[in-house]
């Protein structure tokens, strides 16, 4: 380029360029792009004007520098403006497809909520602490002794056979009931004693109705005076706030080694009221625990006087509660995590 002639022709065809341009650009990203192919201080084509200076006549530089810099002040501007009007028209559009309704209905939220073995023991825990009933947690190792010998079962006593039992060693093994907690409590206080004893018990037990792990809650009372009319009465009560108001006990006889007499305890069918339905397999009774007055030989095994203190001790099996409330037919509901099933039983 020679003079200043030359130059306006040159800006004239950029200026026609840049507006050629500008049809195609349509996004504040393209306009960037553009703006520098001709702006770049080192590349672009108006910056690079600047480099012709040295070839033009002294008496004309300042004119050519003044109409280069007009230029690019002219190109600056209209890619402001460009880049203003693209950028406007792209928020719109983000904040049209952000847009939120609040009139939609909220999605669900999924809450958890206990196991119905949680549930069933939380509500017999408050049932009995309600009675003045402490907790007594044991362990589910335990000592032959514990769990059969100190209650009046010893080696090869035939009741033994009643529980299969997983051995670990021939001193110790998975405790198969929470009666053996009755022992540590008698062991370590003097009655008035009133504990009940929820945990994890193990048999080699496998079916509908019996699994090889279960839970059970022992109940144990040793005091003076106390008879089998304590049992029934607190288990009255206790009935009618687990299975409703109208449900009765009836006691049947049966057998434990650590309690003598021994009952079974039925209620009356919080189902069909008595009548006879499926649940209660037509009878009205159903039956839930087993209990009895202590045996005088446990007491003795503990170094409790059993002519001045007598008490009466109950175990239930926790599963079998809570299948009898919620309607379960198969124990190994309650133990597969099944959504499906542990949604529906919410109380
Ligand atoms: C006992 O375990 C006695 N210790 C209960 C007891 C305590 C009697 C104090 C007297 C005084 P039994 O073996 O019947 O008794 O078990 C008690 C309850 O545990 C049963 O009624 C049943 O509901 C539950 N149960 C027994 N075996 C299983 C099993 N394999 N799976 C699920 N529940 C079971």
């Amino acid at each position: 380029m020679q003079n200043l002639n030359e130059l306006n022709e040159k800006i004239a065809s950029i200026k026609q360029e840049i507006l050629d341009n500008a049809d195609a650009l349509k996004s504040s990203r393209s306009v960037y792009e553009c703006r520098k192919t001709f702006l770049d201080s080192k590349k672009g084509k108006i910056g690079q004007l600047m480099k012709e200076m040295r070839n033009i006549p002294n008496d004309q530089k300042a004119d050519f520098g003044k109409a280069v810099n007009a230029a690019k002040e002219w190109a600056g501007q209209f890619f402001d403006e460009l880049d203003e009007k693209l950028k406007a028209e792209e928020q719109k559009l983000r904040y049209e497809s952000e847009k939120i309704d609040i009139s939609m209905p909220a999605m669900r939220t999924r809450y958890g909520n206990l196991h119905p073995i949680t549930t069933v023991r939380n509500q017999l825990t408050d049932i009995f602490a309600s009675m003045g009933f402490s907790v007594y947690e044991g362990t589910e190792i335990e000592k032959d002794y514990y769990n059969f010998t100190a209650l009046n079962t010893p080696q090869d006593h035939p009741a033994r056979d009643m529980q299969d039992t997983f051995y670990l060693s021939p001193e110790f093994l998975l405790r198969t009931q929470t009666s053996a907690g009755q022992i540590h409590v008698m062991e370590s206080q003097k009655p008035p004693i009133k504990i009940i004893s929820p945990g994890k018990v193990f048999r080699s037990d496998d079916d509908a109705t019996h699994s090889p792990m279960f839970s059970q809650m022992e109940g144990l009372v040793v005091d003076e005076g106390i008879t089998l009319c304590d049992l029934k009465g607190m288990l009255d009560l206790f009935v009618k706030q687990i299975f409703g108001e109208n449900t009765t006990t009836r006691l049947r006889p049966s057998y434990f080694p650590f309690t003598e007499p021994s009952v079974e305890v039925d209620v009356s069918c919080f189902q069909c009221g008595g009548q006879g339905c499926r649940l209660c397999k037509g009878t009205g009774w159903i039956e839930v625990l087993g209990a009895g007055v202590v045996n005088k030989k446990v007491l003795e095994n503990c170094g409790i006087d059993s002519e001045r203190y007598s008490g009466f001790a109950f175990g239930l099996g926790l599963e079998r509660i809570a299948m009898l409330k919620y309607g379960i037919n198969n124990i190994k509901l309650l133990f597969e995590s099944d959504l499906r099933v542990l949604d529906q039983i919410d109380d």
